[in-house]
């Protein structure tokens, strides 16, 4: 009551402050220190941009290469961040070795081996797996729901459902996620990547493999609009299924905006703005994660050139680590006041 009377919101109060962080890029976590202040000063979650890729991982066959993963694992261990881990089945980022395995029995053996040997390295201490990555087809409208990648082609539908299994075997205790991107457009190709999403959940819950949320990449395009209403059914749906959501890859892709760096800056933040609304309003996520934390270092610029020779500035802060707009609105839902 003294603090009804003192003038604070109940509502505003009760909100679930969100764990905000970002992906660690090896090379810049060695080599820069002011990243790694960044990554202490701003981030709950840590998630290694690359180590736990298999091509970090297993570039040869016979053994584990666990060297970047565990620098970026005891960095956040020591500053008291959660970890998620990126990821243990993916069609791209592979050793060749991989992509030449040729039987069924072959692929099973070694997916399984390594899923049981990696989350077993990090039980307890990585908490979150994003389990399979980008396992749905770019536009599920041509040529049916499953990506082509090795997995698809020597397991069949079969290889999502395995990866869950014996991660959930390994480490019962961790959250399981399947991550994808493309969910928040109106275009029909994100619509039916939503339906998709929510089939391969509702199966895996149907035959009783655990599953526990949907991570988001939310790679957003400046010049695309955000299908406000579709991401609040799709959250909605989740919720239905008894699933979280977490936000997974957070950048902002600019290379059609004008070179303005403050009106990029704006745009962007707006755009965040826009899509973390929605879908907090419906739900909110467990966790807010960016692909990287300074404009500094960013796959945006490399994958999405611009015309001009302006720099991508997809992320919450500038080159020099200067604060912009869009961490603003990050803090925001960190507070629990978004
Ligand atoms: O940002 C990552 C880049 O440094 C890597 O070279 C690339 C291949 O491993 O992966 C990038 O991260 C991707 C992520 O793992 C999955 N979703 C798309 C991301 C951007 O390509």
């Amino acid at each position: 009551m003294v603090a009804l009377a003192a003038g604070i919101a109940p509502a505003r109060a009760a909100r679930r402050p969100i764990p905000v962080g970002s992906a660690a890029e090896i090379g810049a976590f060695r080599g820069d220190a002011r990243y790694r202040a960044a990554l202490k000063r701003y981030c709950d979650v840590v998630v290694p941009m690359n180590d736990l890729k298999w091509q970090a991982l297993r570039h040869e066959r016979a053994r584990f290469d666990f060297s970047g993963a565990d620098e970026i694992v005891a960095f956040a261990e020591a500053n008291g961040q959660a970890l998620r881990g990126h990821t243990l089945l993916w069609g791209e980022a592979l050793p060749p070795w991989v992509k030449e395995m040729t039987t069924r029995a072959e692929a099973e053996r070694e997916l399984v081996n390594h899923i049981e040997v990696v989350v077993d390295r990090y039980k307890g201490r990585i908490a979150t797996w994003d389990v399979v990555n980008e396992v749905i087809r770019y536009d599920p409208t041509e040529g049916g729901p499953w990506r082509d990648t090795i997995w698809q082609r020597l397991l069949g539908p079969e290889h999502v459902e395995i990866a869950f299994r014996t991660a959930a075997r390994t480490d019962p205790k961790a959250r399981l996620v399947l991550n994808d991107f493309h969910f928040e457009e109106p275009e029909p190709g994100a619509v039916a990547r939503r339906k998709v999403a929510l089939d391969i959940c509702r199966r895996l819950k149907d035959k009783g493999i655990p599953i526990h949320g949907l991570g988001m990449q939310a790679h957003l395009y400046a010049e695309k609009a955000i299908d406000v209403d579709g991401l609040q059914r799709f959250m909605r749906d989740l919720d239905g299924l008894g699933l979280d959501v977490e936000i997974t890859e957070l950048d902002v892709i600019d290379w059609k905006m004008p070179a303005d760096a403050a009106l990029r800056d704006r745009h962007a933040a707006a755009r965040v703005s826009t899509f973390l609304d929605a879908i907090v309003a419906a739900k909110r996520p467990r966790a807010i994660v960016t692909w990287g934390l300074s404009d500094r270092y960013s796959w945006v610029g490399e994958t999405f050139p611009r015309k001009d020779d302006a720099k991508a500035r997809p992320l919450p802060l500038d080159a020099d680590y200067r604060p912009k707009p869009m961490l603003a609105v990050l803090e925001r839902y960190r507070r629990g006041t978004g």
